[in-house]
């Protein structure tokens, strides 16, 4: 059969209007292929591994998490781990399968993330460090947020080296063992009175960061040392309100027979000074609820963010305490 050249052209214009129209059914349009949709804080689901509980800092922390995520309109899966690392490790993938947009989390010590974090990684979805560092490689995490640990124990044994004069017995009450902030104030604190060979720490032990422990170990010290303890240098202001009690109970007067230096600014830490019991705080402000959530919206939308974002923070002492304690939200 001949086909004429005239028909041949119309054929191949209508296979050609078949196929085309044909595909660009089937395709999504090019700008849904590559454009996401940009995310609000409404379309935002954020899960966030707390430690626990363990003193006014941390409660502060949380409010400040769960107030900033309530008026921003994010959607906040919170976890309380209760201090239990293991704890942290299940809140986390419950999140991975729970899809959520993003993890955050303030690991209770710094080491036993890699794996974990290895399976957001692959799940692809990003984690910001909030509060306290973990040790693993800078890849695994987006950002962290939160205080430079030994600048506040340079900064506490600064102040140490001026109470004391340079010389005296001290007791280092730390905070949990191998967590970052205990680390950091550890080494800071050394890095400065390392310098003054007249300045002893004659004890260094875990209060965990509570009250509670802080009293208990401190009562142990009493009986030890007893009048022989010049100062106290306390890794948070919960511990040392603790010691303040044993010092009390073993019949010393605390801020002036021992001197007590301690972390955080807590509220608590102000009515001490007020009192006369405590001789300084070094602020650490737990206040990060809404810059974890600008921070995670912008990861969120694949821009880029600092590896560290660090708070700023200063030293406060008994002098000006009564008149700033009202200016305190924490
Ligand atoms: O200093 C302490 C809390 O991680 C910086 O944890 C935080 C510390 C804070 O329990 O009070």
């Amino acid at each position: 059969m001949r086909i004429s050249s005239t028909s041949l052209y119309w054929l191949v214009i209508l296979g050609y209007l078949v196929i085309f129209t044909g595909c660009a059914a089937a395709a999504p349009s090019r700008e849904f292929i590559s454009e996401k949709p940009t995310k609000d804080y409404e379309d935002l689901v954020v899960g966030f591994a707390q430690i626990g509980a363990e003193s006014e800092w941390r409660s502060a922390n949380t409010a400040s998490i769960k107030e900033a995520a309530d008026q921003l309109g994010v959607e906040l899966k919170f976890s309380d781990a209760q201090q239990k690392q293991e704890n942290q490790i299940k809140a986390v993938r419950s999140f991975i399968a729970q899809q959520v947009d993003v993890i955050g989390i303030s690991p209770v010590v710094e080491t036993g993330w890699r794996d974990v974090f290895q399976e957001a990684k692959d799940a692809a979805i990003p984690i910001i460090l909030v509060d306290r560092q973990a040790d693993v490689p800078d890849n695994f995490y987006v950002t962290y947020i939160g205080s430079d640990f030994e600048e506040e124990g340079r900064r506490a044994g600064r102040i140490m080296v001026n109470l004391l004069n340079g010389q005296g017995n001290i007791v280092e009450l730390v905070g949990t063992i191998n967590s970052a902030p205990a680390n950091g104030r550890y080494s800071g604190f050394r890095q400065i009175t390392g310098d003054y060979p007249d300045m002893k720490i004659i004890a260094s032990r875990s209060g965990d960061f509570t009250r509670a422990k802080g009293k208990e170990v401190m009562d142990e010290l009493l009986k030890r040392y007893g009048a022989d303890i010049d100062a106290i240098y306390a890794h948070n202001d919960d511990m040392a309100i603790g010691a303040i009690k044993a010092i009390e109970e073993y019949g010393l007067k605390p801020g002036q027979d021992i001197k007590i230096v301690s972390v955080d600014a807590a509220r608590l830490a102000f009515e001490a000074m007020i009192a006369g019991k405590l001789n300084a705080t070094v602020e650490c402000n737990p206040l990060l609820g809404p810059r974890f959530f600008e921070l995670a919206l912008k990861v969120a939308n694949g821009e880029q963010v600092p590896k560290w974002i660090k708070s700023e923070e200063t030293v406060f002492f008994p002098d000006d305490a009564a008149a700033t304690l009202p200016t305190r939200k924490y």
